[in-house]
């Protein structure tokens, strides 16, 4: 594992499907000292605790679209705060969030006075027309968010987790006609958001159609920017 210089406070910014969650798995494995946080996976463990968030999420995740913006603050601020990640020094990777520019504010209100900003945020460009495959092989491991692809990334052993052998599940949202819904409200809400973070000078581009294309020019950016003094 290679040590970071400097805390990194990063968000990944893809189309559903892009790979923000495989990304996070192989940085995780490569970087010592970086946590992560899926909001997604944060909702979907509510639902299956059948919480009072998960109650109020449940349909709105069914038909793709968004939750609200006050909602998914508080909950992942929450999750930040009992991670103890609300300060300078420790380093993150936040997946799904903030999605739209009222998250980002909202955000920024969390981190700003701490003087702990994200201080990168990498757009994961993937071609649409490619996505729709991978969503509809997806099976998840919603104790942990781990993501498993019939073709990409199969589970060892067919239907269970790798590490716990618990069952994997569908995602209710994986199917064609919410994933439009999904792709719309990433063209309409969340693709302005980098625009937003660009002006900010914190925005990066990483491209392709493949994770494996990805990923290493996602490990050259963080080595680049945060294991060097
Ligand atoms: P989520 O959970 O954040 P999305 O739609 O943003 O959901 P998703 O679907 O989780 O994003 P991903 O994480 O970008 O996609 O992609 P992934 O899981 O890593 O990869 C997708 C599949 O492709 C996997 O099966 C993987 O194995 C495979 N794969 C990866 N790379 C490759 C490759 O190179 N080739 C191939 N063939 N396969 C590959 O949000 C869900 C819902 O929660 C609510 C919303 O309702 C949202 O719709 N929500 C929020 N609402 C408001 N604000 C927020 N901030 C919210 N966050 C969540
Ligand atoms: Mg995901």
């Amino acid at each position: 594992l290679i040590s970071l210089a400097k805390p990194a406070r990063m968000l990944l910014i893809g189309a559903p499907g892009a790979g923000k969650g495989t990304q996070t798995e192989r940085i995780l494995n490569k970087f010592a000292g970086i946590g992560a946080l899926s909001s997604g996976d944060i909702l979907r463990r509510n639902i299956s605790q059948k919480t009072q968030i998960g109650v109020q999420a449940e349909s709105i995740i069914k038909s793709g679209k968004l939750v609200d913006d006050e909602l998914i603050a508080s909950v992942v601020k929450s999750e930040l705060e009992s991670k103890s990640w609300l300060n300078q020094k420790n380093s993150w990777i936040l997946d799904g969030f903030p999605r739209t520019e009222g998250q980002a504010v909202l955000l920024h209100e969390t981190l700003g006075p701490l003087n702990a900003d994200l201080n990168m945020v990498i757009h994961l460009k993937v071609p649409e027309d490619i996505i729709l495959e991978r969503i509809e092989n997806r099976y998840v491991h919603i104790p942990s968010g781990r993501v498993y692809n019939l073709t990409f990334n199969p589970p060892k052993v067919s239907g269970r987790d790798d590490i716990t052998g618990e069952p994997l599940s569908k995602r209710p949202d994986d199917i064609p006609a919410v994933f439009k819904q999904r792709l719309d409200s990433f063209r309409d809400v969340t693709e302005p958001l980098l625009e937003f973070y660009d002006k900010r000078g914190v925005l990066k581009v990483v491209s392709g159609i493949s994770s494996d294309i990805i990923y290493p020019q996602l490990e050259k950016l963080i080595a680049e920017s945060f294991c060097q003094n």
